[in-house]
């Protein structure tokens, strides 16, 4: 085996042809595959085999190639459990088999309801003078105390915590706080939507009777109907996991932590019932040993995203270089070394598995680009040049080549 198939696979997220950074950029930042998904379909519509062999030359004219769909999003009907759930299901079965026909063969998605990831802060300062993205509970709290108004809200937060949010509140101006909804209220990633806040308070009436276990029961439901389906065509399917990585807004999140992803990848099992090992994502909370899942989890996990936060005693985290933060980038890699290692003992043929830098600051270089928040071009490219050195370092240091 050549050390290319060993090495992981570098891959980088690329929003379509109206994204800031080129596919000719991206490949010289060293990178062999796209992350992407067709997000001018509306969540819930089949993707049609036509669009996506459009967007497919596309990306192969230039010598990349369709590594992975990130993501194919789940119907709000499907998290709730609606009775139009399953026209929607149906419709995500159509969906895989027609990227399979494309020869497309791993799908990253994730569970969190109503939103997507979510930040009070899109460009927090640090030190060098590269902005990062920052979640702040207690920005959060003054949002859905104050602006929100969420029915609920007041009985979740002690005396002190309403305090201090109402303190954060009145010094902040108006713009700030403008600026503070539509950072929480953003939509998907790919698109430019933003929730008003009467929208996402209808939103978040869907999930009143749907706790965490309704949620699981759910999820499950949709697992069971779409596993068998990705057996047949050959795709795996990759949860990502919640970020921040708690309950927020009122909404339960069960993909948290190690235990919900043995149950998620038990209640199913089957080599296409995988994960998206996410440490940013995981990193949000500290009780989550990411080097221990991996060596346990491993097995499972599909495509990896690896990306530093900074915790902090407040509750609050930002946006870490790669190589800083909370996280031990080190120890991170050799365990997805070690995970390689096992699967080639083991005689599996899914030895590379895919890699992306998950976001990066914006920096100097970058300043008049408009990227997706987190998804800078300098940002990123550093961040992925930052990990493969570190994994050619601990690969060669192993004695595997
Ligand atoms: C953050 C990303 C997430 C992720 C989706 C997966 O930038 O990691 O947006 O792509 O949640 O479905």
């Amino acid at each position: 085996m050549n050390s290319l198939q060993q090495s992981l696979y570098p891959t980088w997220r690329w929003f379509g042809p109206q994204d800031a950074v080129s596919l000719m950029e991206i490949k010289q930042a060293g990178v062999k595959g796209i992350v992407t998904a067709l997000h001018h379909i509306p969540c819930g519509e089949v993707w049609s085999v036509e669009e996506i062999k459009q967007r497919q030359k596309v990306i192969e004219a230039v010598g990349l190639d369709w590594t992975v769909v990130e993501s194919v999003n789940i119907h709000e009907s499907i998290k709730v459990g609606a009775s139009d759930r399953d026209q929607f299901i149906r419709k995500y079965q159509q969906t895989l088999r027609n990227l399979a026909k494309c020869g497309i063969r791993l799908v990253c998605y994730n569970y969190m309801p109503v939103l997507d990831w979510t930040r009070t802060q899109l460009a927090h300062p640090v030190e060098d003078g590269s902005t990062a993205l920052r979640y702040d509970p207690t920005a959060l709290a003054a949002f859905e105390l104050f602006i929100l108004k969420r029915k609920g809200a007041e009985d979740q937060y002690s005396k002190e915590q309403k305090v201090t949010a109402e303190k954060y509140f009145s010094a902040i101006t108006q713009a700030e706080k403008e600026k503070l909804q539509q950072t929480i209220l953003a939509g998907l990633p790919g698109t430019d939507e933003v929730f008003t806040p009467d929208e996402f308070n209808r939103f978040l009436e869907r999930y009143q009777d749907v706790d965490a276990q309704q949620l699981r029961k759910n999820l499950v439901y949709f697992l069971q109907q779409i596993i068998p389906v990705t057996e047949e065509v050959g795709i795996k399917m990759a949860i990502h996991p919640d970020d921040p990585p708690f309950p927020i807004l009122g909404l339960p999140r069960v993909v948290s932590t190690e235990d919900d992803l043995q149950f998620i990848t038990s209640q199913v099992p089957s080599p296409s019932n995988g994960i998206t090992f996410c440490t940013g994502s995981l990193g949000g909370r500290s009780d989550n040993d990411l080097p221990g899942m991996i060596e346990r989890l491993g097995d499972k996990i599909h495509f990896l995203h690896l990306r530093n936060v900074q915790r902090n005693s407040d509750g609050s985290f930002h946006e870490a270089n790669h190589l800083e933060g909370s996280t031990d980038m080190f120890a991170v890699m050799q365990a997805v070394i070690n995970e390689q290692q096992k699967r080639i003992n083991s005689g599996r043929e899914d030895i590379t598995i895919p890699l992306r830098p998950d976001h990066g600051h914006q920096f100097q270089f970058d300043i008049d680009r408009n990227f997706y928040p987190g998804y800078s071009g300098v940002g990123r490219l550093r961040g992925l040049a930052e990990l493969r050195g570190l994994e050619l370092g601990i690969r060669r240091m192993m004695g595997n080549r």
